[in-house]
């Protein structure tokens, strides 16, 4: 049985220099007196007073590719698919951004090719930069041996994946036959979460925007009919989907019942179960059987891929040394739903990952 991971993330040396050199989010900067690197990313932690609230401690599980091996040897995984973590390149001036997504790609792919048929990636896109300079990355990354997709939030050019500027984005995707890795960051309008949301961490914008926000992105790309136009695209959605398997039927229904949809003849042609089966492979970082099955209910038991979210929701103090939780849980969710089907299970685990990703030698 062969196992990979498909949703694990590194922040190559090179985008270390990058968020250090940085004041504003996202950035690396110490605290004093600690000494100890803390990694800001995500919307609104840069303001909270509270040390654990602001960001996250970053050591050399985030950067040095020999710690991503030895968490695999830990947790028997034997092949992962590292991207580039949030918010990736979103944030860099449109005048620097191909340039630097060529340095980070060519570290990423140079960066495997140290541990060959262990580590497979997806790129990163200069999504900032024009169209042009994008697709382009997109038809370079083809050649590379390691590189398997891209990986991309949610924010496209800035007004979402519907939007009609990324078609040639998506053509070239469809025509290299490279996935896309789409993953969150923005999370919700932090508005949503209540006055009182600095007393809950994390868990409000990880737990529920991160999902939510791939719902949303991925419910507009199914009604902007971009499924319609580009048939052979493959999108590859973190956390299983977020809500999607819960709530595809009702966004099917909502499609039916829409008088505006149906005036104007622009209701999605194909199906959202259509699209799942075919378009959409989801991860299984959902922590639960329930979830699980729900996956690969919707999506089909060839279409859902083991993942750890590395280095993400590492063991808390004190039991660094364990197996992380992170982790088992999403093993023992598989083990749970399908222990007693191990063509599933082994599918799951990481046979379905082969096969979709394409990964033999480079
Ligand atoms: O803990 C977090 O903030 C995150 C994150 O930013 N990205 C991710 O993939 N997982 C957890």
């Amino acid at each position: 049985m062969t196992i990979v991971d498909i949703h694990t993330h590194v922040y190559p040396p090179a985008y270390m220099d990058l968020l250090r050199s940085r004041d504003t989010v996202p950035y690396v900067r110490t605290f004093p007196p600690s000494t100890e690197e803390r990694l800001i990313i995500l919307p609104g932690e840069d303001s909270s007073n509270s040390s654990t609230a602001r960001g996250r401690p970053i050591g050399p599980e985030y950067y040095d590719f020999s710690y991503k091996i030895a968490f695999m040897d830990q947790h028997k995984i034997d092949i992962s698919v590292v991207s580039l973590a949030n918010p990736w390149l979103d944030f860099l001036p449109p005048s620097e951004a191909a340039e630097t997504a060529m340095l980070i790609n060519d570290d990423m792919d140079a960066s495997c090719g140290l541990y060959p048929g262990r580590l497979y990636a997806f790129g990163t896109l200069p999504l900032s930069a024009s169209v042009e300079e994008i697709t382009e990355e997109i038809r370079r990354l083809k050649g590379m041996p390691w590189i398997r997709g891209v990986v991309m939030g949610t924010s496209g050019l800035g007004n979402g994946l519907d939007d009609e500027r990324l078609n040639p984005v998506y053509e070239a995707l469809e025509e290299t036959g490279q996935t896309m890795f789409l993953h969150p960051h923005y999370g919700l309008p932090t508005e949503v979460y209540g006055p009182r949301a600095s007393e809950y961490g994390h868990v409000l914008p990880l737990a529920l925007g991160f999902p939510l926000e791939t719902t949303i992105a991925v419910a507009r790309l199914i009604l902007s009919g971009v499924f319609d136009k580009y048939p052979g695209l493959t999108l590859l959605l973190a956390h299983s989907g977020g809500t999607l398997p819960f709530l595809a039927g009702r966004l099917e229904s909502v499609i039916a019942h829409d008088a505006h949809l149906k005036d104007t003849n622009t209701a999605p042609k194909r199906s959202i179960w259509d699209v799942l089966s075919k378009n959409l492979i989801l991860d299984a970082v959902v922590y639960s059987s329930v979830g699980l099955k729900a996956a690969v209910d919707v999506a089909g038991a060839d279409r859902v891929l083991f993942g750890t979210d590395h280095p993400f929701f590492p063991p808390l103090e004190g039991e660094e040394d364990q197996p992380w939780l992170s982790v088992t849980t999403n093993y023992k969710a598989i083990n749970d739903s399908f222990g007693l089907e191990r063509g599933i299970a082994e599918g799951v685990l990481g046979d379905n990952a082969v096969r979709l990703l394409n990964l033999g030698f480079g």
